[in-house]
Formats: C-alpha cells, structure tokens, sequence
C-alpha cells in the first residue's frame, strides 16, 4: 500500500472519523483526505483525451456558457404555483452559488407579463406631475448623466411566503430562491428629479413599467432621492431582457415589487396612488384581520445553502457548511449556525465583501460523524436587529401573511446525508 502524508492541517479526529467512514463502507472517502490510495488511478497514471486532443479555438465561443458538466445548475420554476408562466417566478439556484454575487443568468425572474423585448432606440423615461418642467430622456441621455456602481441584493416580498403556516417546499431554491444579488450600474434618480424640479408639495413617486402588466407601485419621495438607482448595466454588461433592460429601478434593501423593470415613466405626486400591488397584493393581513400596508423593507435573513435538501452532505470528516445573509437595513454583522436545532450555536466565519444591503457569505467549517443534525442560521445587522424563529414570527404575525417571512430555516440532515425541510415545534 502507497503511504501518502495526510495535509498537516488535517485533524486527527478528521483522520480517525475519515477512516471509521472508510470502514462502514462510505463512498468516497478514499479521497486525498483519507490519505490511502488502494490502485493506482488510471486517472493520474493514464493520458486522458483532453490532453491527447486539441480543444476548441477563440473563434468558437464570441458569448461565453457554462461548462456542459454544469447543465443542472439552473433557475427552476414550480408548475403548479401560478395558473401560466407569464405571470409566474422561477427560482435562483442559491446551492450551486458561492461568493456573494449572482451570475445573470441565474437570477430568479418574477414577471407579472412575461418578459418585454424593448428596442433601447425607442424606449423613453417620461418623468411628469409635480415638478417645474415635465420631461422626457432616451436612453441614450442617461447614458450622458453621471453614474454610479453598486452591489444590492433584490429579494421579493413573496420569498418563503409559501413556509407561513409550516414546512413546504424541499430546497433552499424554492423556500428562499427569490433573492438574487449583482452589481448595477445606473444614475442616481435624484439627479433626474433635480433635472425636472420638484414642485413644494411633491411627496410621492409612482414607478410605472412598459412591458405588458404596466406594473406600477408608489414610493416615497425620499426614497427616491437617498439612494434609488435607474440602471442600465447589471455585472458589468447590459441589464438581461428578464431583469428589465433596457432600465430598471433599483431600490437598495426595499422588497422586489418596488424595483420596477422596463421602466418607462415616474409621476410625482403628494400621496399614494393605491395601485393593485400595495393595496390587494404586497399587503400583510394580520391575526386580527387588519391589513398591513407599505412594508417596504425586507428585515435580516439567513439561510444555510449547503447542507440542504438539493445538497446532501456526501462526505463524514471534513464539511462546510455555507450559506447567505443579507439585510434591508444595513450591512450583517454575524451570523450563527445551529447544528442541533437551535440549542448550542457557534458563531459563522463570514467571508468576502460585507457591503451595505447585498447578500454577505458565511461557511462553518465542521466534522459530520454520520449523526443526525438540524442546520439552522441567524443573522444579525447593523441596527442589532436578529432574525427570528418563525414561532416568534407568527407571534407578532399570525398565519395569514404570505409576504415578509424572514424566519429562521430549519434543515434536518439525516444519517445517509439526505435532508428536508422540517419546522421545529
Ligand atoms: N415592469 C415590471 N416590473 C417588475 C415586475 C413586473 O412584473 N413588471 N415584477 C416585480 C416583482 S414582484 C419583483 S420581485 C421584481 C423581480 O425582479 P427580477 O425579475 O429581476 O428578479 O421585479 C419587479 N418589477
Ligand atoms: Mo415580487
């Protein structure tokens, strides 16, 4: 037998509980981390064809793809939850993600009318109501305005909606996948505003889009003029067709609804326009039967990524254990990981950029004896607000919300890996 030395950093305990594994007949811990080779593996010792054989020239790939072996890492929709895919949401796949920012082509989709295909050459921005002079831009005349870059997180009100009165969906995908997180590029809308000049009594904006919903939402004026983006760039090349190219609003740490896509017109106002989507929809009911309005926020939450439902642990020994945390108030300040359903916690080593409303990463780095765990994280902002369980949640709450549900997730991991979607009592 070949005699490998084990990498230094490796614990004894990892090595002792790695070779029990072996012993109990686990795949794959025969690794370099068991430190044991039984043959020799052809796949060192034999000359593979993508070695033997030329590989594709620059001439074959002007727009860049994943790697084929990666097919499975795609936003996923849920059939039945909407009556046509028009008007529907797919998922990000938030386990197949590290670091802190969403690949475009992954970011979860929520259209009210399908994806509108805008030419920019004829799209407008009209900005009227009260303000000095009403106005009208080209894209081609926010591109001439002075514009800034940011990271946000874009998070729907509806994320976990379906979790309100129990455990559903078996994926951090599905329970928690209408969040994603890029860089935008885009003019602050004060500086339209300035442009148009508001009016004394301007105290309300109304966002309108151009696909075909025309979906609407009011905001508050100062919103608008602290920190709200139109942005024409996403990761550094222009917005997808699906997140609203060729301008959407950005909102920074305000739910999803209000980031209006397509955006082709802003009316200034002195109060609320009670559009469908702040007074039926986007609404809490409460227990006692009075309707919550204007939530705009979206509080601090957490979710553990990897163990979950579409990611089994495969390995004893050795793990991380990862996940994200983001707030609409702030920046997140820690993060902590139950193993055993809330009752000890250890605090998260956060890692990469901590930037103010965007999605922050955090692992643990653990050893998994094959025992039975319940995964669970809470995040923490910069108000020193902490995410709730779900039963505090319901306290102040009720059952009947759909919208806001930022509780704490709980993962039972099973002895062969697998685990679900459980609610502690
Ligand atoms: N014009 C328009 N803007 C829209 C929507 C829409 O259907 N039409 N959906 C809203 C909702 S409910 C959400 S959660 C976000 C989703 O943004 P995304 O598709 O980039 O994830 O866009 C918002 N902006
Ligand atoms: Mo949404």
């Amino acid at each position: 037998m070949q005699k490998h030395r084990p990498p230094g950093n490796l614990s004894r305990r990892a090595l002792l509980s790695a070779a029990a594994a072996a012993g109990a007949g686990l795949a794959g811990v025969r690794s370099g981390l068991a430190g044991e080779a039984a043959k020799p593996d052809p796949l060192i010792t034999e000359v593979q064809d993508w070695q033997r054989y030329l590989g594709d020239g620059v001439d074959k790939r002007p727009y860049g793809s994943p790697s084929k072996f990666e097919k499975h890492v795609i936003r996923r929709d849920v059939s039945w939850l909407t009556a046509s895919a028009e008007s529907s949401v797919n998922f990000t796949p938030l386990h197949e993600l590290d670091g802190i920012i969403t690949p475009s082509g992954l970011c979860f989709e929520r259209h009210h009318g399908g994806v509108a295909e805008i030419d920019p050459a004829k799209h407008r921005l009209m900005i009227n109501g009260l303000v000095d002079k009403p106005l009208v831009f080209t894209m081609d005349d926010i591109k001439r305005m002075p514009r800034t870059s940011r990271i946000h997180f874009l998070e729907c009100a509806a994320n976990s909606g379906m979790e309100w009165r129990g455990a559903q969906l078996n994926g951090c995908q599905f329970t928690h996948g209408m969040v994603h997180n890029v860089m935008y590029t885009g003019v602050p809308l004060k500086v339209l505003l300035e442009e148009a000049g508001l009016r004394p009594n301007a105290m309300w904006l109304m966002l309108e889009g151009g696909d075909a919903s025309g979906m609407n939402r009011s905001l508050p004026l100062e919103k608008g003029l602290n920190d709200v983006l139109l942005a024409f760039a996403m990761n550094g090349e222009a917005l997808r067709p699906e997140q609203g190219y060729p301008l959407r609003a950005v909102i920074p740490g305000w739910e999803g609804n209000l980031w209006v896509k397509w955006l082709r017109r802003i009316e200034v106002g002195d109060q609320p326009w009670q559009t469908r989507e702040e007074t039926s929809k986007y609404t809490d009911l409460l227990a006692d039967g009075r309707s919550r309005k204007h939530t705009f926020v979206m509080d601090a939450k957490s979710v553990v990524t990897n163990p979950s439902p579409q990611a089994p642990l495969k390995y004893r020994g050795r793990n991380v254990l990862s996940g994200f945390a983001w707030s609409g108030r702030g920046t997140v300040t820690r993060v902590d990981v139950s193993l055993d359903g809330g009752r000890n916690w250890r605090t998260a080593r956060i890692d990469g950029p901590v930037l103010d409303k965007s999605m922050t990463r955090f692992y643990l780095d653990f050893d998994w004896g094959g025992e039975e765990l319940m995964v669970q994280s809470r995040a923490m902002d910069s108000t020193g607000y902490v995410q709730p369980a779900k039963s505090e949640l319901r306290k102040v709450r009720g059952v009947n919300s759909i919208y806001h549900n930022n509780g704490i997730q709980t993962w039972l991991v099973r002895g062969n890996g697998e685990s679900e979607n459980v609610e502690l009592g």
